[in-house]
């Protein structure tokens, strides 16, 4: 899915700004035939959550209603017209002039659809109706709780299967755009470290028309290095200058689609020439052994809540680069599109996550309600769902060279009977639709030992979360790290060809308590911990990377294990440095 840019043949206009945002209440008539009543302002892109106060506007569950209108200019409808959302978290609904247009169902990919004949030139009004509802059917998944309390009509809770809050709206940019009436829809590009490369383009229409490509350096230099003709092709350039983490060079295919009228299409993707695989000895980037240093993140700040923002995204990578860190998970679900085009140009490595997480009912965020254990393979309803994010993750990923490989899941239920049968066919799905067959993996939790878990068979390279030393062993390190020695060595025999990045490890820490003994939330343990982890991968040469949990603080559901939210950032919520980012700082700038 291309990136909607600016060309010499397309109009991008944004439609961020403030919409007017109503919650609905749970059996409220909704018509979005009339214009919306009762508004108040809402920011565009933004989750809705943090912008007004009180538990009910923050925890509401089910739907919402943004709306704006819109003044189009009349040439623009000479054009085909495009609506376009980078996410909408849960469902969407979307109506133009009162008609509906489309539904998405998947709150962190991105989803667009023709409005040419919905719209006139002058006044438009563009209505959504998303809906936050996780459940056993949505990714990620959770459980809506009827609670009635006495002489209190019945509530509904809404409790996620997952540790970080449920923020929705509409939480990525919004534009509409224009394309020629015949049009590129996709290309296809990688390239590798011998120069040899390799497109595809997919036209709206392939009668009557021509496609023809260049290959041009990076912007700035419009030197033609290659010349195409048609909708696929293959070539090889001299003297190519690789993308890696210290060089993320970025070459340009631009492709033209002409028709008889001489219509003309024009869209230029970047992409980079780099080769990333796993073999038995470890990770590998263009020849060199690879040791991936970084973090599991969140999109999470304060008040845009898991709204995009820009200013955060290059703070962001900005930190991880000071830190001499290379490379980050996209926990829990994809990011934004602006995201992954900075970590191309900032040569950040990306483990890119479907939204795939508490597929396990036996967990539940809060730790009160209890879960089924055991039940999640014949419970959960996600598998179909499973398969499109897969899908469409790629389709919008697959030329990003900071993509090295996909994480098909965060922590499933997968030591129990089903989960093999439930992830073999997705893994079959998502070798077959990468174009650059990237590693997979399923980032695996404690629960999933070596002996247990039915989906490491599957992963081309183990990626396993671990809290010994917090979640149990608490306050005692060395038990924790006898604990996890074992089990790294009984998952290295067991896999001897799979290489083992540590997905997550970390200790809670609140930002200014400190403890000469280093007592379980200070600073001073949530150093001692990563310590710990980092000189017992030192000493195991296949373990190949190590995500620290979390980047920085974020928010989560509210529930006694947290304290105003998840506190196992080495930076604090807005980006302060806890004791450990000292450590982490040192260790990784020296560290090749
Ligand atoms: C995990 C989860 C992550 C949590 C983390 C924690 O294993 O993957 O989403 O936030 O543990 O802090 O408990």
């Amino acid at each position: 899915m291309l990136y909607p840019i600016m060309t010499e043949s397309r109009v991008v206009c944004s439609l961020d700004g403030v919409w007017n945002f109503k919650l609905l209440d749970r059996d409220e008539d909704y018509d979005a035939g009339q214009p919306l009543t009762d508004f108040v302002s809402m920011p565009v892109p933004c989750s809705y959550n943090d912008i007004y106060e009180g538990r009910s506007f923050r925890n509401h569950v089910g739907k919402m209603v943004y709306e704006r209108t819109v003044q189009l200019a009349g040439a623009l409808l000479a054009e085909r017209l495009v609506l376009r959302f980078g996410s909408v978290t849960h469902c969407a609904q979307v109506y133009i002039n009162g008609t509906f247009a489309a539904a998405h169902k998947g709150g962190f990919l991105p989803f667009e659809v023709e409005i040419g004949n919905l719209v006139q030139a002058g006044e438009n009004r563009i209505t959504v109706l998303a809906d936050n509802v996780v459940d056993d059917s949505t990714l990620p998944c959770g459980r809506l709780v009827h609670r009635q309390f006495p002489g209190l009509p019945e509530s509904i809770e809404n409790l996620p299967n997952f540790d970080f809050y449920n923020y929705s709206g509409i939480m990525r940019p919004v534009v509409l755009y224009t394309t020629p009436k015949t049009y590129i829809q996709d290309i296809t590009v990688m390239g590798g470290t011998d120069g040899a490369f390799s497109y595809e383009v997919r036209c709206s229409a392939t009668a009557e028309t021509e496609v023809s490509v260049e290959l041009l350096p990076g912007i700035g230099d419009d030197t033609v290095l290659f010349c195409g003709r048609g909708i696929s092709g293959s070539g090889k350039i001299e003297n190519c200058r690789l993308w890696n983490t210290d060089d993320p060079y970025l070459y340009r295919l631009r492709v033209t689609l002409a028709d008889r009228e001489n219509v003309r299409d024009v869209y230029t993707e970047e992409f980079g020439f780099r080769e990333f695989c796993v073999r038995r000895d470890g990770l590998w980037l263009n020849g060199a052994q690879i040791y991936l240093k970084g973090f599991g993140k969140h999109e999470d700040t304060a008040v845009h809540g898991r709204g995009f923002c820009e200013a955060y995204n290059v703070k962001d990578i900005g930190l991880m680069k000071w830190m001499g860190a290379n490379s980050f998970r996209t926990s829990h679900y994809p990011y934004s599109e602006e995201m992954m085009r900075l970590c191309d140009r900032e040569g950040i490595l990306v483990i890119d996550e479907v939204p795939a997480v508490g597929l396990h009912t036996g967990f539940t965020a809060t730790g009160l309600l209890g879960g089924v254990p055991q039940g999640t393979w014949k419970t959960l309803q996600t598998a179909e769902h499973h398969a499109d994010v897969i899908r469409d993750l790629i389709a919008r990923d697959k030329n990003h060279p900071c993509v090295i490989a996909f994480s098909i899941a965060n922590e499933p239920a997968s030591e129990e009977e089903g989960a093999a049968e439930y992830f073999a066919p997705l893994f079959a799905l998502a070798r077959e639709t990468d174009p650059q067959r990237r590693p997979l993996t399923v980032v695996t939790y404690g629960g999933a030992t070596p002996e247990s878990c039915k989906v490491a068979p599957l992963c081309d390279f183990l990626m396993i979360n671990r809290y010994n030393g917090w979640y149990d062993t608490e306050g005692n390190m060395p038990g924790a790290v006898a604990l996890l020695g074992d089990e790294l060595e009984r998952f290295h025999s067991r896999y001897p060809d799979k290489p083992i990045v540590f997905g997550e490890f970390g200790a809670d820490a609140v930002a200014g308590l400190h403890d000469v003994t280093g007592d379980l939330f200070s600073e001073e343990y949530q150093e001692e911990f990563i310590r710990a982890y980092c000189e017992l991968s030192d000493q195991k040469s296949y373990v190949c990377g190590e995500h620290i949990w979390n980047f920085a603080d974020f928010a989560t559901a509210e529930n006694i294990k947290r304290v105003q939210g998840n506190k196992k950032g080495v930076f604090t919520r807005d980006r302060k440095p806890k004791k450990a980012v000292w450590y982490l700082r040192d260790r990784w700038t020296g560290l090749k």
